[in-house]
């Protein structure tokens, strides 16, 4: 069967670099690149069939004049006629995601799409009025695959367990017992990062002249912050990968010397990352690693983070999140402010670059930024990353300020933009949360 997998472009929405000061604006964020893991994961999957993975991140990227989204997904449509379209979706991408589907069905409208990842994780209801056909919430690759093989044999998708399927304007989720599936462990599923050759010029961070890729070494996490939609996506589920199945992936992809672990919080598990430095070190594994720590572990336990930098790690992008106690507390972080500047210590004196990030609540006044900017430069760190604390759907934070929600535009939930009334006016607010940019170590952009 002919399967076409894509990954929507990034949504455009950027009040912050809109507003912000000319000088700020070399550094403010303007992408993230990087492999669409989930989507290779669902191709791995379906592997015995002819796959298709199209990476609309990084067409855009390697060709600014690529067309608009829907002439483009028309052209691949016409190009590749696939029986499924299937997308990944992120909220800030659903509107993407949805239009993709809606042209898919302009095409063929046999074409059958479907739609799985965070969002259709968390809201699979979202899609109801949308022209995709049927959502997958989870780590689902077992699920598409008997989909895709319900498909094959003309049998009901209803035979399907745990899947939602679109019918009278809404979504239904079909009954019988889902089967076990571990992601991490048995049921782990290599990815072939060959899918997405035409685009590996593209994913350099930075000035770096070598292509980065992502590798997860563990699933979810087991904190429960406000803010983040990590553990609700995986109901508060921590999964670590095993040692040897990292090693093994980490060998196989030469091609690429700067690996990114795309965990929502690496260091959970103190003796897996020994362990996992050890043998790095002993297979004689040389990469650069990027990956995401949080401050109490580096203030905790400094002895695991100078092991890493020894094996590779160069880069850490860690939540402080705030500079107050107060709203740590708030959001429910788990960590003291002081920790941060621990952290800072233990990260510079290991010689690893950190990217902090600081979120910015929608009520800050002047004092607040200035406050903020005043801590941020006492304890400058190399990149330094302020976003807004953004209500992102299905999330606690969500819930807790919903009735303050006065922008519904999806587009605009990638913690770029406010989505509520600001204390200070709207310009002013991202203006300021763009100035904070500036303040940083040294003048290295990512
Ligand atoms: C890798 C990653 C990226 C990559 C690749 C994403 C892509 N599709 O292109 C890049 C770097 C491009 C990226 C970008 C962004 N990201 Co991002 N990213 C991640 C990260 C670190 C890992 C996700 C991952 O790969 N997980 C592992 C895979 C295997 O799991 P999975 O994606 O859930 O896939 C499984 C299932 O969901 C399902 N599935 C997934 N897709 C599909 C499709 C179908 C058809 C089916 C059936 C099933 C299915 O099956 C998969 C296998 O089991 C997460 C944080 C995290 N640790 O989870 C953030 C995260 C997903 N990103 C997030 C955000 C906000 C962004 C940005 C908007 C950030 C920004 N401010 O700009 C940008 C978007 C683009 C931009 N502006 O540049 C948020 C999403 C929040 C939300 N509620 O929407 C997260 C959760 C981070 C966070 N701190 O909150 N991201
Ligand atoms: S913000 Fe980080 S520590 Fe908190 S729940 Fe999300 S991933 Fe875990």
């Amino acid at each position: 069967m002919k399967i076409l997998l894509i990954n929507p472009p990034r949504s455009p929405e950027n009040n912050i670099l809109k507003y912000a000061p000319e000088a700020a604006i070399r550094f403010i964020h303007k992408k993230l690149i990087g492999p669409p893991l989930g989507l290779l994961t669902i191709a791995s999957a379906v592997r015995d069939h002819d796959v298709w993975v199209f990476d609309s991140k990084g067409e855009y990227d390697l060709n600014p004049s690529t067309p608009p989204l829907r002439e483009l997904v028309r052209d691949l449509i016409e190009q590749y006629h696939p029986e499924v379209v299937g997308v990944t979706v992120i909220t800030s991408e659903f509107n993407d995601a949805t239009t993709i589907c809606e042209v898919a069905k302009e095409v063929n409208p046999a074409i059958l799409t479907v739609a799985g990842g965070l969002h259709a994780t968390l809201l699979p209801l979202d899609f109801a009025g949308t022209n995709v056909d049927i959502v997958i919430p989870g780590q689902c690759p077992h699920l598409f695959r008997l989909l895709i093989e319900a498909k094959e044999k003309g049998l009901p998708f209803e035979s399907v367990p745990g899947i939602f399927l679109h019918g009278n304007g809404t979504f239904k989720k079909t009954a019988g017992r889902i089967p076990d599936w571990d992601p991490v462990g048995d049921d782990f599923l290599k990815i072939d990062r060959q899918h997405l050759k035409k685009w590996i010029s593209t994913y350099k961070v930075g000035k770096s002249p070598f292509p980065s890729t992502y590798v997860y070494t563990s699933l979810g996490c087991p904190y429960k912050c406000t803010f983040c939609s990590i553990w609700t996506q995986f109901k508060g589920a921590y999964h670590q990968r095993r040692v040897e199945s990292l090693l093994d992936e980490l060998q196989s992809i030469p091609e690429y010397p700067v690996v990114r672990f795309a965990d929502a919080n690496t260091v959970v598990d103190m003796e897996f990352m020994n362990h996992l430095f050890d043998r790095i070190v002993e297979e004689g594994i040389k990469k650069t690693f990027v990956m995401d720590i949080r401050a109490d572990v580096a203030a905790n336990h400094p002895e695991i983070i100078e092991k890493m930098a020894q094996g590779g790690l160069k880069v850490v992008i860690c939540g402080f999140e705030s500079f107050r106690d107060e709203e740590l507390k708030r959001y429910k972080k788990k960590v003291p402010a002081a920790d941060n500047q621990k952290a800072i210590e233990v990260f510079h004196s290991n010689g690893i670059m950190v990217r902090g990030n600081y979120v910015i609540p929608f009520d800050y006044g002047d004092d607040d930024f200035k406050a903020l900017a005043e801590y941020s430069q006492a304890n400058p760190v190399v990149y330094a990353g302020y976003t807004i604390l953004t209500p992102m759907p299905g999330t606690v934070y969500f819930k807790q300020i919903k009735e303050q929600i006065i922008d519904h535009d999806y587009n605009k939930y990638n913690f770029f933009n406010a989505v509520t009334r600001t204390n200070l006016p709207y310009e002013e607010f991202h203006r300021r949360v763009g100035e904070l940019w500036l303040i940083k170590k040294g003048e290295d952009v990512i």
